[in-house]
């Protein structure tokens, strides 16, 4: 078997850049471990910044999403017991829509099928070899038979734990990594969400996040330990621990999800090797404080559709060997500000009471100064790509 660009991982990276491929005229094969229905709902990300929605618009995606997303023009910041709200739509003239991860998965497979592209779920044993070629291959496995793709480029679009980044040959990579002390419990709850705008919490027994899915699904989220043990945690204890660092009255309801989430950052450089391109969570993680994760993954595969609709259609190579830089840029810039983002709004433990006493005193800051809350907002909704 034969085609153009074999991409590993159906995730958003991978599905969108199979979308903007096929737009082009240019083959792939989409080779995902796990089933449609798990993809489908597992709950992630859900805020998009203004320019993945655009991209999302112009790859024939975003019909549901202009229907059934939340556009929303500033969050709240909370603090010393009050709501200060960040207006992104004055301080930036931009916005950001609220739309499940698992939507936009939704939509990608369901534009793939469509158009009778080939995307096979509950792949195994997959391998990547001879990117540094002409002709790499991929073998896997497919209903109990050995099956070897060949093809032009892999795209290694398969998660911070997939197969290809750990394939480079070691000595290629360098690796940049933190690891916080603390987690995020997550809960989907079936309950009308306490606030029109997502409110990020500073409290003093740790960070919280209101967020949503819709008018009647809440997103909540609340600083833990890594280690947490969700047994630790039942469902009314979650609704009075929100509640007090929320500062908000909320309307509790059945919570549908449960998860706790580590919280790293990661940056492999370069994200290529040879014919080999990583794209997404398999190059690059953040904390979610930034909601910047589907977002870096959105813009990691538009510029690498454009530099293989480059390659093929005029037989240029110069977009495929700057893939890496021209990413790589803009990562370091929205792991800044995830990091800054998690800094500002968690409690660690090895703080002191000055530390305490800046941490607010910078959030006095950003709500007091233009210029300060500018300098979020314009991240928040999107740096340029
Ligand atoms: P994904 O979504 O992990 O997809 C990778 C796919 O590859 C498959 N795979 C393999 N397939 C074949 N063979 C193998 N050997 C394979 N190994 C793995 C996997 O099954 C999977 O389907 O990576 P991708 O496409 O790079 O997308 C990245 C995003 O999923 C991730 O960055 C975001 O979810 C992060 N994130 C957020 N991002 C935002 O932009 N805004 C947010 O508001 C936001 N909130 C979040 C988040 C992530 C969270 N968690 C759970 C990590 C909130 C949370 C709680
Ligand atoms: C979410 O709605 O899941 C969400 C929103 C904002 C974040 C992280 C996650 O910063």
């Amino acid at each position: 078997m034969r085609t153009q660009v074999a991409i590993i991982g159906a995730g958003p990276a991978g599905l969108l850049l199979a979308q903007l491929l096929h737009q082009r005229g240019i083959e792939s094969v989409v080779l995902e471990a796990r089933t449609r229905e798990y993809l489908e709902n597992r709950v992630r990300a859900g805020v998009l910044e203004h320019q993945s929605v655009d991209i999302l618009r112009a790859a024939g995606v975003g019909e549901r999403m202009m229907r059934d997303g939340l556009p929303h023009e500033g969050i709240y910041l909370h603090f010393n017991g009050r709501n200060h709200r960040i207006d992104f739509a004055d301080l930036t003239g931009k916005s950001v829509m609220i739309y499940g991860q698992q939507e936009v998965v939704r939509d990608l497979i369901a534009a793939r099928l469509a158009a009778q592209q080939p995307l096979h779920f509950e792949v195994e044993d997959v391998r990547v070899s001879d990117f540094d070629t002409g002709r790499p291959k991929v073998r896997y496995r497919l209903d109990g038979q050995e099956q070897t793709l060949e093809c032009d480029f892999i795209a290694g679009c398969d998660g911070f734990h997939g197969v290809c980044r750990p394939s480079i040959p070691p000595g290629q990579l360098t690796v940049y990594e933190r690891v916080y002390p603390f987690a995020w419990l997550g809960i989907l709850a079936e309950a009308p969400p306490a606030s029109h705008e997502l409110i990020y919490a500073n409290d003093s027994r740790g960070f919280a996040l209101l967020s949503m899915r819709s008018p009647t699904v809440s997103r909540l989220y609340l600083q833990c330990l890594p280690e947490e043990d969700l047994a630790r945690w039942p469902d009314e204890h979650i609704w009075s621990e929100l509640q007090a660092r929320l500062g908000s009255q909320l309307t509790s309801g059945p919570v549908l999800q449960k998860s706790v989430t580590p919280m790293r950052s990661f940056v492999t450089e370069p994200m290529s090797s040879g014919r080999l391109f990583l794209a997404g969570d398999a190059a690059h993680i953040v904390p979610p404080t930034g909601a910047k994760g589907m977002n870096l993954a959105i813009a990691d595969v538009q510029i690498l559709g454009q530099a293989l609709e480059s390659y093929y259609r005029w037989g240029k190579e110069e977009s495929l060997q700057a893939y890496s830089a021209t990413c790589l840029q803009r990562v370091w810039k929205v792991q800044r500000f995830s990091w800054w983002m998690t800094a500002l709004l968690h409690r660690f433990d090895t703080d002191n009471a000055f530390d305490r006493r800046r941490q607010v005193a910078e959030l006095e800051y950003l709500v007091s100064s233009r210029a300060a809350a500018q300098t979020l907002a314009e991240n928040y909704v999107g740096l340029p790509l």
